[in-house]
């Protein structure tokens, strides 16, 4: 190959000293995704860097990080494994397509990620984020129905207040209304089942709740009024993270999967928070017991260092595509950057340490000591609820009369500011999910920032 003359060295270093200073300029210009950009913008809060269990802020403190970023770097940050992977690919090789070419890091990849999923979870769509995980695997389901003969399939049933990202697809069958409401008329032919959020019947539980097996019959009132031979698929987050996390009650997905079984209608575990070790297992589904004919994933897949999804498909859906002539194309979806070398150089490395580090195991053989010093802040003024299961946990407050979200944003700011604590917080929601590495004190640590945040604000 013939060397390119060289090039200069990206150079940060004046942004970096913005950084340092806390001066970081014009904040104008970046319209910030599901942020509140006014109120952020006066009084910006800005990570410079990551190491372990730590960010950096601007102006140098340390903080714990209390949610892995945003649900992602479950092995902790600054992996050496991973940047120097990443660093030796984008060297080798920046970019390689995947449509009718292909690179060998896929495939040891997605052979990888068939080797931790359970049968019969063993082919591997890749895509570059959650929502383009689930949008890939409504298409899977619908075009699997239609290539069996089986076209009047076309119907999606999600869950109310479910989150599956922010595609068209994903926002149709989620559940929140703020996501939808501002979006006209999104797919047609979804119904949604209801959630099992009870605080009446389940608050403080610990683990699973005991009480909303039945809302899994839900699904049969939908299939009475519409037909199961109108409905492709059911999809469900095991774990409802984003809504504030809900929590499936007792035998309710077993119920599900059952249902669906009756009725020939595939169900689609989206797995995108829960999967990758969050609760004790490499997926929810294997923690559950509960296998889906699809699951959705990414942020973990590569420990959040650089952007990728993966659609885990069966066996039976897989094959059933693969008829027809030789030369055909089995399914017409992709996207460029399907399995990226970076990405999929960054998720062997990521894989690479949770195998070494049995970081999977991490959520349960910490997850007593997790539970009760989460549930010893009952008590603290205005929580109304608690809950928890593998390295997650949520600690609900009562919303202040006529400011939803209010009392939550200043736990928030006050952890961020004055705690030197990373947590996230949906409307009067705390949510939890440390990385998989923290260690009994840093436990202990964060529940005593959170518990002061609340002492102090709320
Ligand atoms: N499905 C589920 C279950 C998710 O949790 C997505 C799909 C979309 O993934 P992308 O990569 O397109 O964002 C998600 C993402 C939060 C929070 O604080 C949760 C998510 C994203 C950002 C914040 O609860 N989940
Ligand atoms: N828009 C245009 C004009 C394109 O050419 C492409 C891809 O070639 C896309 C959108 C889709 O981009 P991606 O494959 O990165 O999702």
């Amino acid at each position: 190959m013939t060397t390119l003359a060289a090039t200069p060295r990206a150079d940060f270093s004046a942004h970096y000293h913005a950084l340092a200073t806390a001066e970081p300029g014009n904040l104008d210009a970046f319209w910030m995704p599901f942020t509140a950009n006014r109120q952020y913008k006066q009084q910006a809060r800005l990570l410079a860097g990551a190491q372990g269990m730590y960010y950096r802020s601007v102006d140098g403190r340390e903080i714990l990080d209390g949610a892995a970023g945003l649900w992602c770097c479950n092995a902790g940050h600054g992996r050496d494994r991973i940047v120097d992977a990443v660093s030796q690919q984008i060297r080798t090789m920046d970019f390689a397509p995947t449509f009718q070419m292909g690179h060998p890091l896929a495939f040891v990849l997605a052979e990888r990620l068939s080797e931790i999923a359970p049968a019969p979870l063993k082919h591997v769509f890749f895509t570059n984020s959650g929502s383009e995980s689930v949008d890939t695997a409504l298409k899977i389901a619908l075009a699997y129905h239609r290539i069996r003969g089986d076209a009047s399939r076309t119907r999606f049933v999600g869950r109310e207040k479910g989150y599956h990202g922010v595609g068209f697809g994903g926002i149709s069958v989620g559940g929140l209304a703020n996501n939808r409401k501002f979006f006209g008329a999104l797919l047609p032919g979804v119904v949604h089942l209801r959630h099992t959020f009870d605080l009446e019947r389940n608050a403080f539980s610990r683990g699973l709740p005991s009480y909303g097996v039945e809302l899994a019959e839900d699904l049969e009132r939908l299939v009475a009024l519409h037909d199961a031979s109108t409905i492709a698929a059911v999809i469900v987050e095991p774990i409802a993270g984003s809504a504030g996390v809900i929590l499936p009650p007792e035998g309710y997905l077993q119920r599900l999967r059952e249902i669906c079984d009756r009725h020939g209608i595939l169900l689609i575990f989206d797995e995108v928070i829960t999967g990758f070790g969050r609760v004790g297992k490499a997926f929810a589904t294997q923690r559950f017991g509960v296998t889906p004919d699809l699951m959705t994933t990414a942020k973990g897949l590569t420990n959040g260092s650089i952007p990728m999804g993966a659609v885990f498909v069966s066996n039976a859906i897989h094959d059933a595509f693969m008829q027809g002539p030789p030369g055909a194309i089995e399914l017409f979806h992709g996207y460029t950057y399907s399995g990226h070398p970076m990405a999929c150089a960054a998720a062997i490395a990521a894989l690479d340490i949770y195998r070494e580090e049995n970081l999977f195991d991490k959520a349960i053989s910490l997850g007593s000591y997790w539970e009760t010093a989460l549930h010893a802040l009952k008590g603290l003024p205005n929580i109304i609820d608690i809950r928890n299961f593998g390295l997650i946990g949520a600690i609900e407050l009562r919303p202040r009369a006529g400011e939803v979200g209010a009392r939550g944003f200043d736990v928030f700011t006050h952890c961020f500011f004055k705690q030197n604590v990373l947590i996230r917080v949906t409307g009067d929601v705390i949510a939890l999910s440390p990385p998989l590495i923290i260690d009994k004190p840093q436990i202990d640590r964060l529940f005593q920032g959170i518990g002061e945040a609340i002492a102090q604000t709320a």
